[in-house]
């Protein structure tokens, strides 16, 4: 139609559609006309938050205008993209991001500062968007970061939760959880797209006909409908135009009426679908590295699965190509298995809705995706009962046991007669119901399957996908190692020390190129540099000791070594070793004479984190730490020697404050079971020591800055079954520190101790599968090195130094480039600024 229109009106739109300045009046004028139009208020009715609610929609304009430039641009070019499928995307806070990435932090800070309002208050305003766990999202959204960076045609697919993870409170020392509505006061970073709707089936049957030619035909016919509602979250890359999206889906009822329900007579079924249509996107499952099992989880990942794809197809479809062309145009990562069910629905479309073959189709879906996976834990593996799975979706069990049976005759014929092996490879597992194994129908449709870390993806090579690489081979099985995005996590969360680099390297390079670090390591030689990184770590321990205060109303000294652990509570990450070993510190300094205790090194140890509230052991540790804290940080016979706290509601923002922080943090698990871990670059990238196990990405720290600015201790991963076995059938004793830590709970030193016996009794000889006792002593002697090495303040802040200078590998610019290259074939579009809006 626009092609219709006369010339004047051509160029009336161009005229009017050029793109505002953004200068400081310009950028004041529009948060003043949010202010007084969107947000009906006046200057003198405004508080932070109204002033942060202006902001944002001021910023939202410029986003939004990016956004559609890069969307316009794109679609003319039409180059092969990457789908980024994550059940979460653990964002944070979106607005100094935003702001930092276009370059507009600075007369946006003057603007707000002349209106009289301070930028670090409006900042704190927001709340975090917090629809993730922990790692796994927060990767998720490091990635986005990148991709959009780096000029990659890149979009993520989540879901959009009313609830995030869990609101964490401490009463009387246990966790106790709140609901996070997050969209109380609406959310300026997404942009509704209420004509982007798709419609999405659930249960009804299969009918199977014979077509034209004799083939036989299935047509699944839903018995309930509901509609995914699409919500654009634009994401910007830092200084360039490129401005991706995360489309995140919202479930409503569907507008066209249940017919099939209605005519049988069942109205009352109807309403109520309608009524469960809107709990698919409620919550969040608050799960990390644990399966649920839980039926509205698989209707979860089908309703974004389907949707995600229908989107996909929709627009692939548009560029007119051949279906097998669709590999060539699409690339599909699935962010662990949780959207394995993308691989069925694509081969039902291709299937059953655009009749290709069943071959040819299966060719197309092995060559669009691919696999992450992030954890060898056995209670992670996602399986769904067949039973269950028939009745939400039967059409796709059909063709999941069609995928498996193909499969199955291939092993067969490359290793005839082992039955063993085709029991072990199976998708289906053969229990009391049967179950559909997701790791192993993510592996037979991905062209490529990928672990975390160097050390996980190795093992996952020789554990769970064994088998697999006997069939296929080792080329299928890839790593690629995780990153963090620096621009968030050392520019945004640290930026006095960002300036301090920048000054030092003679530009801000770095941050797209996080190599040219090393032109810090000469630095560490110059006592001048040496001063000056140390007060910024010292100012940056005032910041949270200020945090500390106001969330705990409790002081500590940015004096004492400030010793962190801050990460989800699970067993294997070994809090409980943590506290144990802080016990056994406390123990320690009561029995030291007055002239001793002089020599002791203080330490404020720091511990944060959820518990999945379901897992009732690590609630457990949360209230040993409490009780801990509460009895040391009474004692005057320790005075400022040991403190210990507990930061509630650990979360993103919470995190870019602790993270720049921290002297020493703790990534102690045990061997072998931490894929990667990605707070562990967090903390070492911002100048922070890490005490570390031989596990996930601590080894390839280790690799990078080298063995004398790290605390390495424990058991090995190739050790741990060993160490297991000898445990169970050789009853090898607790250690004697462990046993002396053990009595004084037991005595009740901390709480009454029939709280503590069930996470007490996980130590039991042969029952402490995390080997805590057989890392306990060397767990101590590293504690001891750290407070022998912090005594030299200036051998110290070397150490700190060259940390920061070394860490160039763990930018997410370097695992995104690795995944570009060689996993999803794209490459790099720029954007270019034309002008318009
Ligand atoms: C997590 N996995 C791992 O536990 C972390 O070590 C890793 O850093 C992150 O993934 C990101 O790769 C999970 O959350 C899950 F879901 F797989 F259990």
């Amino acid at each position: 139609e626009r092609a219709k229109w006369p010339k004047e009106t051509v160029q009336l739109w161009e005229k009017l559609s050029k793109k505002e300045a953004n200068d400081i009046e310009t950028i004041q004028k529009s948060i003043v006309h949010h202010v007084t139009t969107t947000l009906a208020r006046a200057a003198y009715n405004m508080d932070n938050f109204t002033a942060y609610q202006a902001v944002a929609l001021s910023a939202r304009d410029r986003l939004i205008s990016r956004w559609n430039e890069t969307q316009g641009q794109l679609s003319k070019v039409n180059p092969k993209r990457v789908y980024y499928l994550s059940l979460e995307f653990l964002l944070g806070r979106s607005m100094d991001n935003a702001l930092l990435n276009m370059g507009l932090k600075e007369t946006y800070g003057k603007g707000i500062e002349q209106l009289g309002f301070h930028m670090e208050d409006v900042i704190e305003s927001e709340v975090d968007a917090a629809l993730g766990n922990g790692g796994l999202g927060r990767l998720a959204a490091c990635f986005m970061d990148s991709l959009a960076t780096l000029d990659y045609p890149a979009w993520g697919y989540g879901l959009r939760y009313n609830y995030g993870i869990f609101q964490q409170r401490i009463v009387d020392g246990y966790q106790t959880e709140y609901p996070d509505y997050w969209l109380n006061f609406d959310n300026p970073w997404e942009l509704p797209r209420l004509d982007i709707s798709i419609q999405i089936g659930f249960g009804g049957h299969v009918q199977t006909t014979q077509d034209e030619y004799g083939q036989t035909r299935h047509n699944w016919i839903p018995g309930t409908n509901v509609q995914a509602i699409a919500y654009d979250v634009p994401i910007p890359g830092y200084h360039t135009e490129n401005c991706n999206n995360i489309r995140l889906w919202r479930s409503k009822p569907t507008k066209v009426f249940d017919l099939t329900s209605f005519n049988e007579g069942n109205y009352e079924k109807s309403v109520e679908d309608a009524t469960n249509a809107e709990k698919i996107t409620s919550v969040l499952y608050p799960n990390d590295n644990t399966m649920a099992g839980k039926e509205l989880r698989l209707k979860q990942q089908y309703f974004w699965t389907a949707a995600s794809l229908h989107d996909i197809v929709r627009r692939f479809k548009k560029s007119m190509r051949e279906w097998s062309d669709f590999p060539d145009q699409v690339a599909i990562q699935l962010n662990d298995t949780h959207p394995t069910l993308a691989i069925v629905e694509l081969q039902r479309l291709l299937v059953d809705e655009e009749m290709l073959n069943w071959d040819d189709a299966w060719d197309i879906v092995t060559k669009t995706f691919a696999f992450t996976n992030h954890t060898v834990l056995p209670e992670a593996m996602e399986k769904w009962s067949v039973p269950m799975f028939e009745y939400l979706l039967p059409r796709h069990l059909q063709i999941i046991f069609d995928i498996n049976l193909f499969f199955l005759q291939k092993v067969e014929k490359k290793f005839p007669n082992d039955r063993g092996l085709l029991n072990r490879m199976s998708i289906i597992e053969e229990a009391q119901p049967q179950q559909i194994r997701m790791a192993h129908l993510a592996v037979v449709g991905s062209h490529k399957v990928n672990g975390v870390a160097a050390l996980h993806s190795n093992l996952i090579k020789t554990t769970i996908f064994k088998d697999f690489v006997t069939y296929y081979g080792e080329d299928k099985f890839v790593n690629k190692t995780n990153g963090i995005t620096p621009r968030r996590w050392l520019h945004q969360a640290n930026p006095n020390l960002s300036a301090l680099i920048t000054k030092t390297l003679g530009s801000d390079k770095w941050l797209k190129e996080l190599s040219l670090l090393k032109g810090l390591n000469s630095k560490a030689d110059d006592p001048e540099f040496r001063k000056k990184w140390m007060e910024i770590k010292r100012s940056n321990k005032v910041r949270l000791a200020e945090l500390i205060k106001s969330r705990c109303d409790f002081e500590v000294s940015p004096d004492a070594l400030f010793d962190v652990q801050v990460k989800r509570i699970h067993e294997y990450k070994r809090q409980f070793m943590n506290i144990l070993y802080v016990i056994h510190r406390y123990r320690t300094i009561k029995s030291l004479s007055p002239a001793q205790k002089a020599s002791v090194q203080p330490r404020v140890v720091i511990f944060g984190g959820k518990a999945a509230p379901g897992y009732y052991i690590a609630k457990l540790v949360i209230k040993l730490i409490n009780s801990v804290a509460s009895v040391v940080n009474q004692d005057p016979a320790v005075g400022d020697l040991l403190k210990v706290v507990f930061i509630p509601d650990y979360n993103v923002s919470v995190a870019e404050v602790i993270v720049p922080a921290s002297d020493i943090s703790q990534h102690i698990s045990t061997a072998g079971t931490e894929a990667s871990g990605t707070s562990n670059m967090k903390f070492v990238l911002n100048g922070g020591l890490i005490i570390g196990t031989l596990d996930g990405a601590n080894i390839e720290i280790l690799e990078e800055i080298g063995e004398d600015n790290i605390f390495i201790f424990g058991c090995m991963a190739h050790e741990v079954e060993d160490l297991r076995h000898a445990q169970r059938y050789r009853g090898v004793p607790m250690d004697p520190a462990l046993q002396g830590v053990i009595s004084a709970i037991e005595r009740g030193t901390f709480d009454d101790p029939k709280i503590f016996q069930p996470l007490i009794s996980t130590l039991t000889v042969g029952k402490d599968f995390y080997l805590i006792s057989a890392d306990f002593a060397s767990y101590i002697a590293a504690n001891q090195q750290v407070d022998a090495a912090y005594k030299d303040q200036e051998e110290w802040a070397k150490k700190s130094i060259r940390c920061t200078a070394n860490m160039g590998k763990f930018s997410s610019d370097r695992s995104i480039k690795e995944y570009a290259d060689e996993i999803w074939s794209i490459k790099p579009h720029k954007v270019v600024d034309e002008g318009y809006l």
